[in-house]
């Protein structure tokens, strides 16, 4: 068993060579969540309303930078003033699909500038390795910002196509870009499965799919919960329309916020012993 994930967040920053994931790690720590919001909104008004609200409880905000009606240069900055203010990173789930060299003007360019101003980004495999070299050349030309990327590795919706050696490919591409490559967007925690680890391997598992009340929407959508998730190995949970859609989403942010920090607390104490 290579997998940290029984380990404290604490430890594994302290052993972790990637600083982008320490200071994710540190947060969690401090702020005692391990709670990814994906702020599904569509005006920037909205967005900024729940990231103040709920900053607070959360390690990572999630975007679709995409989907706002009246995307500008006030989104992004109420979107990092706001980082800052309540401690958290910015995630934009832009899943980056294409050959490279389109992928990086996507991620550096264009109206959305996107590595400006997000700290994770992520990006599937399905064009091959190309991908992920040229947002890791990106990344590590781009000077002295910190940005990290996760491997799309499954996804939650019925049918998906992202099994089996499609995974497997996943973790092996991860593995050669270790600066860059922070863990993986899947359901459980996947280094552990895969054979090759490197002794010292601690990709980071966010976790999306994950809602306390519901199995699913009526487009594919499967959940699972905060607690079946952390117990796979999962160390950030992403919850969009529970938290969110939720009549009182602050009273829903910290259920989440509660069931993902007990469920890690189970966790790292059964290594205790
Ligand atoms: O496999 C996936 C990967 C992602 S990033 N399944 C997903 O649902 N997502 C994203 O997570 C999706 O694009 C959406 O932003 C969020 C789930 O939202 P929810 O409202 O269903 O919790």
């Amino acid at each position: 068993m290579t997998s940290k994930s029984n380990l404290s967040y604490r430890q594994r920053a302290a052993d972790h060579p990637n600083p982008l994931v320490r200071k994710l790690f540190a947060i969690a720590e401090k702020k005692r969540t391990n709670v990814v919001l994906s702020a599904d909104l569509t005006t920037t008004k909205e967005l900024l309303a729940i990231a103040d609200s709920l900053g607070p409880y959360i390690a990572v905000l999630k975007t679709h930078i995409d989907i706002l009606s009246d995307f500008g240069s006030h989104t992004v900055e109420g979107l990092v003033d706001l980082a800052r203010r309540h401690n958290f990173l910015l995630f934009e789930d832009r899943k980056f699909i294409d050959i490279g060299n389109t992928v990086q003007k996507q991620y550096k360019g264009g109206a959305l500038r996107i590595h400006e101003w997000a700290d994770i980004v992520n990006a599937s495999i399905l064009a091959g390795e190309g991908i992920i070299q040229a947002l890791d050349q990106t990344i590590r030309d781009g000077g002295s910002a910190e940005r990290g990327i996760l491997i799309l590795a499954e996804m939650t919706s019925k049918g998906s196509l992202a099994v089996g050696e499609y995974t497997r490919a996943s973790v092996e591409i991860a593995r050669k870009y270790p600066q860059s490559v922070m863990g993986f967007v899947s359901t459980r925690e996947l280094s552990s499965h895969s054979p090759g680890a490197a002794p010292n391997e601690d990709f980071v598992v966010f976790t999306t799919g994950v809602n306390l009340s519901s199995k699913g929407d009526a487009l594919g959508q499967q959940y699972q919960t905060p607690t079946t998730a952390m117990e796979g190995g999962s160390d950030f949970l992403i919850a969009g329309r529970g938290i969110y859609a939720s009549e009182d989403s602050v009273a829903a942010v910290k259920q989440y916020q509660k069931a993902g920090w007990e469920a890690y607390e189970r966790r790292i104490s059964q290594n205790r012993g």
